[in-house]
């Protein structure tokens, strides 16, 4: 096992792998941006390096900074958390060429995940159900027709380097393709410097349910059932939760077991969540994310496991410490992505905490590296603290997340706490019925 690791983040998540790695009598190294000299996962950590200036492109994004800090300190091993350089191949490559390790999966895994074609063409060739579309990518107008007259319209065009709808376009008749299909590899090429794009057919009104799996170097995989995240606004989460109010145990057990037989075959190492639009009864594979999630507590307090010590454990090259068999969904969580930004239109509100007091009891746990008189800096993503609520039932647990939102207090700052109080009170929210396209509906009538 490691004795000391380097945490490659900051905010919430930096502080929650530094409480994994303290339980396992690790010793943690943070970095900050001269932006985060007095944040909360600097202090808290054992030692800390300046890695540079506020901007992340020249701090968190610094692959040699960050390697820089670990021979200075002495890690052995570097957490990238989420974001920044968690789903970045050159960086895991780097880092092992150091004959450090990148505690996540191998460069190669991370790089054919991140290439949505070669995704797809993989999880397709392990037997995991994926949306009707193109065989790989589509390289003109007139391929790209035909294959809509054959598997019907609508159909989407997306980018291979995309990833949250940058570069996807809809075509709903062979006469908007040649739009959607310049647009969309132009966009791609814009955005990232990858034009290549290839085609699914269109779901109407799918959730989006996502599949945790975690395997390790002994050929160990397994899953931890699904999170549905349908709840999001462009393209962001806002409220996830597990299991999904619509699927049955013989369900999760099927696509779970699917995913973590692909898992075992590929030779995954660590944790990774497998994306899927369900439409009427069915999954269907999207992309795959080869990082630890924003939203994994709500599957850690489901199946009650620590996921980030799985994942420490996994790199050092220990087994799982879980077998299927032993892994049983519990209840019900839930969580809510309170941001500083000011509703209605979600606009970002950095600035300084006057108060913060965070909710607490049974079954509540808040993720946040806030305190009194913090000052957020206005150069990275607005997400201040996630509040994971856990109940018997779905019920119970919505009835204790209304009660923790009434504790919560951030003074100085707007917040979108106030709209987790108003969805709690919708009918469709409490019966568990939404898609994708139902917050934001939702926000048109409401907000
Ligand atoms: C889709 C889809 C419908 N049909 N693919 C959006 C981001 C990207 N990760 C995948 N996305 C979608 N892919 C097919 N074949 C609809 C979306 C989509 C969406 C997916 C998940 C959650 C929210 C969404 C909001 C709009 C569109």
């Amino acid at each position: 096992m490691f004795s000391k690791i380097l945490i490659a983040n900051r905010g919430e998540i930096a502080l929650r792998i530094h409480r994994a790695a303290k339980e396992m009598g690790i010793s943690t190294v943070a970095v900050h941006s001269t932006a985060d000299t007095n944040a909360m996962h600097v202090r808290m950590a054992d030692e800390s390096v300046c890695i540079g200036p506020p901007a992340a492109s020249q701090s968190y994004l610094n692959p040699h900074a960050i390697i820089t800090a670990c021979e200075i300190t002495g890690a052995e091993a570097i957490h990238p958390g989420y974001g920044f350089l968690s789903e970045n191949a050159s960086f895991a490559q780097i880092v092992a060429e150091h004959g450090l390790t990148f505690i996540g999966p191998t460069a190669e895994h991370i790089r054919v995940m991140g290439d949505k074609i070669a995704a797809k063409d993989t999880m397709k060739r392990l037997g995991v159900p994926c949306v009707p579309g193109s065989d790989g990518g589509v390289d003109s107008v007139e391929d790209a027709q035909a294959l809509g007259d054959e598997i019907g319209y609508p159909v989407l065009v997306k980018a291979a380097a995309g990833g949250g709808g940058r570069g996807m376009k809809v075509a709903r008749s062979a006469a908007e393709m040649s739009v959607a299909f310049s647009s969309a590899r132009s966009e791609a090429k814009a955005a990232f410097g990858d034009d290549a794009v290839y085609i699914e057919k269109y779901l109407g009104r799918p959730r989006h349910i996502e599949i945790q799996v975690v395997g390790d170097s002994h050929g160990n995989a397994i899953h931890l059932g699904e999170r549905d995240c349908s709840l999001q606004r462009r393209h962001q989460k806002v409220f996830e939760e597990a299991p999904s109010p619509v699927i049955s145990p013989e369900q999760r057990a099927e696509i779970g077991e699917t995913c973590a037989k692909a898992m075992r075959e590929m030779g995954y190492l660590g944790v990774g969540t497998i994306e899927f639009l369900y439409e009427d009864g069915q999954f269907y594979f999207i992309e795959m994310n080869t990082r630890l999630q924003v939203e994994h507590p709500v599957t850690e307090m489901v199946y009650d496991i620590d996921l980030v010590r799985e994942q420490i454990r996994i790199a050092a090259g220990e087994k799982l410490s879980l077998s299927q068999d032993r892994v049983v969904p519990r209840g019900h969580a839930v969580e809510c992505r309170i941001n500083a930004e000011a509703l209605p239109a979600f606009a970002p509100r950095p600035g300084k905490v006057q108060a913060y007091h965070a909710p607490g009891g049974l079954g509540v746990r808040m993720d946040s590296a806030l305190y009194d008189g913090y000052a957020i800096p206005p150069h990275y993503d607005s997400l201040i603290g996630k509040l994971i609520v856990q109940g018997e039932d779905r019920r119970d647990c919505l009835m204790r997340l209304r009660r923790a939102l009434t504790e919560l207090i951030v003074d100085g700052v707007e917040t979108t706490a106030p709209l987790f109080q108003a969805l709690l009170d919708d009918p469709d929210l409490q019966a568990g019925m939404y898609d994708i396209h139902w917050l934001e509906d939702w926000l048109k009538e409401r907000f």
